[in-house]
């Protein structure tokens, strides 16, 4: 029998035998462990499950070389199949048990793998050893989602977006799994499932997929109305985004940071994006949905492929513990945030995307996050909401990914080195060597042992608990529309207008006329214009009464008249921050212009303006009446990347007819090339024409004079730029209206019910202007 001291020896024999190994093994005296960070950490690791078939047999499974995978083994050539035939049984079984469960939530999905790397040391918040060294580069694999659709479902639902952040850290992964929303729609976790069935697909009829605008979710959010902030967000700008590189992410919850002295600090996590925050509108998601349902995944998978990797800004707000009370809200609550006029947004470090995963099942679909990994530095609150979540991830891949092991999948699989005495299970990967499967042991010298806190160990912050066992939600959580107004409040003319349109539109297709009033009422405790443009839209009035009470999401035996929501005495006033449009960054970096072109085309009109959007980062796909090649009057030939069959106006950012009578005349040929600038059009995006391209435009019905023409009392559109002359000066001013991303201006010409003038505008097809604004 070991004693004590016999076990320290050990202890530190085997300290000793870690410090000489060359693996990287964290458990090697040192805390923060040198010679980490080789940025290709994971990607090494991966590399022990890749299998390529280059100049291979084809095998079994059993690795048996098959000779004849065309024919099955049978009784005579017309007889039948003999159970004998292995090689069939097994291809067969294999296939009809490749798919597992889907997310029950965020089931669409893709994921893309980088690094992350802090600017400087923030030790003096966090032990966090990944957070202190700006020379590590710490491997990570992120997953961008939607919510509600299934796995084949649309990238562009109007939904929250999931953005889950898998480091691989030198002490264990973290998990940072949030959305590109800071808020939710309900505070305690007790509501998820309710929340979750209300907004899927309807029960009886599977019907409609990966859409809130149904009778069920608008019931049950008429009859919560903690969920009104989020609302907000979600029929904002935010729930369409046009690429997952432009979209910010949220930790949503307050977390805290813990340094090496365990004082504690809370913490709210934010992802601010390089590329600024851009959306589609509504009427192009919808459509984009048709053309291109996988266009948030291709969007990001050829930008890695192109080596525009795209980046975030880990931002952090932190947030002293003597502070916890000095806001009107709660920090628990996670239905608020914390503006950040109120606190800044440190950014304290950078993450790159830029590496595809090689098999979408392996590591897209299988990857498993977790909120309750955790690093040491990195902590809890009590936020219900989070609460609930450390719950629902480990439960959710038992039957996801089929048992407890899932953590062994390489994509899951921790770079830091794993010892325990968790054993065997269902598709166990791991030889676990040695008599003993237990602590404290003898047999093994006590390990593998417990590290002591300056070795890493892990210490849950000690934080004072002194209470009643109770189910019970804290008073300070119910104001639930002085955010939702701030939000409101907050947002440029143009997106506001896409609110009050995202609710006619969700509302319009609820059935249940008592639904659409009660959420009438509760707009109205948000912002009375608001509702009444909404209600405008409903062609119903704000009720004059409300339903009472408002929120109905009461115990049996709870006062209603306690659960009623309270709004803080103060106005919150606005966020800047909150807008879109003041989170611009770089609109042309990346994008794609879709050049029109028939054979024909002026060569300089073409080469010269696509040399200036190259060197100002835009991508350029001509877009033509065939496939092939075109010809240019001077002999120039370009590739036609997309037929007018093949692309459409709501796949590109931007417009550019190229001058040339005879191209302009094949352009004109095809009725879709006028469709192509006028949808451009209708979804504010910059156009461009130059010389007889012009006439493309206005064959379109673009309101060329009175866009152009300030002199007639109209402000000319920035977003239409037509010359005839020098290309570069042309480009120069499509580059700068591109960088606006959009030209919402044209939308204030539509009329209540959304109609655009701008179609009576065709009427000018049979009129064309005389003079040419250029
Ligand atoms: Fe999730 N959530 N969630 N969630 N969530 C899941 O875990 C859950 C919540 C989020 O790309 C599930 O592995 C509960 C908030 C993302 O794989 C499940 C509650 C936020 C992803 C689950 C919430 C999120 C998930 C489904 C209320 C933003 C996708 C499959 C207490 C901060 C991760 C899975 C990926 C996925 C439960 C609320 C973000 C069922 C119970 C708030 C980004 O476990």
């Amino acid at each position: 029998m070991a004693t004590r001291k016999n076990l320290k020896a050990n202890k530190s024999k085997k300290t000793t035998t870690n410090n000489s190994s060359t693996n990287g093994s964290r458990a090697n005296g040192s805390r923060r462990n040198a010679g980490y960070g080789a940025i290709d950490r994971k990607i090494e690791d991966l590399a022990q499950n890749m299998e390529e078939s280059a100049g291979e047999f084809l095998t079994s499974d059993q690795g048996v070389r098959i000779n004849d995978n065309q024919n099955s083994l049978k009784a005579g050539n017309r007889g039948p199949s003999l159970l004998e035939d292995f090689l069939l049984r097994e291809k067969i079984t294999h296939f009809d048990h490749e798919r597992i469960p889907e997310r029950v939530v965020h089931a669409r999905g893709s994921g893309a793998h980088g690094y992350f790397q802090v600017y400087e040391s923030m030790a003096q918040y966090t032990k966090a050893a990944f957070l202190q060294d700006p020379s590590i580069r710490t491997p990570v694999f992120v997953r961008f989602s939607t919510v509600q659709g299934s796995r084949g479902s649309t990238d562009l639902a109007r939904d929250v977006r999931g953005f889950a952040v898998k480091f691989y850290t030198q002490e264990g992964n973290f998990d940072l799994v949030g959305n590109n929303i800071p808020v939710f729609f309900i505070q305690d976790a007790i509501k998820f499932p309710d929340l979750v069935h209300a907004v899927k697909p309807e029960p009886h009829n599977e019907i409609p997929q990966a859409a809130s605008a149904h009778d069920t979710f608008w019931d049950f959010i008429s009859l919560m109305p903690e969920s009104m902030h989020m609302i907000m967000w979600v029929m904002s700008d935010r729930a369409i985004p046009r690429s997952y590189r432009m979209m910010e992410g949220f930790g949503v919850h307050t977390f805290r940071f813990v340094n090496e002295a365990g004082k504690a600090r809370f913490v709210k996590f934010h992802w601010k994006p390089l590329l600024g925050l851009h959306a589609v509108v509504w009427d192009e998601a919808q459509k984009i949905s048709g053309k291109d349902p996988d266009f948030h995944r291709r969007d990001l998978w050829e930008a890695i492929e192109n080596g525009d990797y795209p980046e975030w800004e880990l931002g952090v707000q932190i947030v002293e513990e003597r502070d916890e009370f000095k806001f009107d809200f709660d920090l628990l609550d996670a239905t608020k945030m914390i503006p950040e006029e109120l606190v800044p947004v440190q950014r304290i470090g950078k993450l790159t995307l830029n590496r595809n995963p090689d098999n979408f099942f392996a590591e897209t679909e299988q990857v498993a996050f977790h909120i309750g990994n955790i690093v040491p530095g990195i902590d809890f609150t009590n936020d219900p909401l989070l609460q609930g979540r450390l719950f629902s991830y480990l439960d959710t891949q038992l039957t996801r990914l089929g048992g407890p092991n899932f953590h062994e999948i390489p994509i899951n699989r921790s770079v830091a080195p794993v010892h325990n005495n968790n054993r065997d299970g269902f598709m166990r990967q791991t030889i676990n060597r040695g008599q003993t499967s237990y602590d404290p042991n003898s047999l093994r010298g006590g390990c593998p042992f417990q590290a002591g806190m300056d070795m890493s160990g892990f210490t849950s912050y000690a934080e004072k608990i002194d209470a009643r066992k109770i189910r019970e939600r804290s008073a300070s959580f119910f104001d639930h529309f002085s955010q939702a107004t701030m939000f409101f409040n907050s947002q440029s003319e143009a997106e506001q207008n896409h609110i009050v349109k995202a609710l006619r539109f969700e509302l319009g297709k609820v059935e249940t006329s008592p639904i659409r009033e009660r959420m009438l009422a509760l707009l109205a405790q948000v912002d009375k214009g608001l509702a009444n443009k909404v209600a405008d839209g409903l062609g119903i009035g704000i009720p004059a009464k409300l339903d009472q009470p408002m929120n109905m999401s009461v115990p049996a035996d709870g006062d209603p008249k306690k659960f009623q929501p309270k709004r803080a005495k103060v106005d919150m006033g606005v966020s800047p921050a909150l807008s879109m449009a003041n989170n611009l960054g770089n609109a042309v970096k990346t994008r794609k212009v879709a050049f029109l072109v028939g054979d024909g085309f002026s060569d300089s009109s073409v080469l010269e303006m696509k040399k200036a959007l190259l060197t100002a980062g835009a991508k350029v796909m001509t877009v033509a009446p065939h496939l092939g090649v075109l010809v240019g009057e001077n002999g120039e030939i370009v590739k036609a990347d997309h037929s007018l069959l093949t692309a459409s106006s709501v796949l590109f950012d931007a417009v550019y007819v190229a001058d040339g009578q005879a191209s302009i005349d094949s352009l004109l040929q095809e009725n879709e090339s006028a469709n192509f600038v006028l949808e451009a059009y209708r979804h504010c995006k910059t156009i461009g024409a130059a010389g007889a391209g012009v006439n493309l435009l206005r064959v379109a019905g673009l309101p060329l004079l009175s866009m152009n023409d300030s002199s007639n009392g109209h402000d000319a559109d920035p977003g239409v730029v037509v010359g005839d002359g020098d290309v570069q000066v042309l480009a120069t001013s499509f580059i700068e209206a591109m960088s606006l991303h959009r030209h919402w201006g044209r939308e204030s010409t539509e009329t209540q019910t959304g109609e655009q003038p701008l179609m009576n505008n065709r009427q000018s097809d049979r009129e064309p202007a005389q003079q040419l604004p250029v």
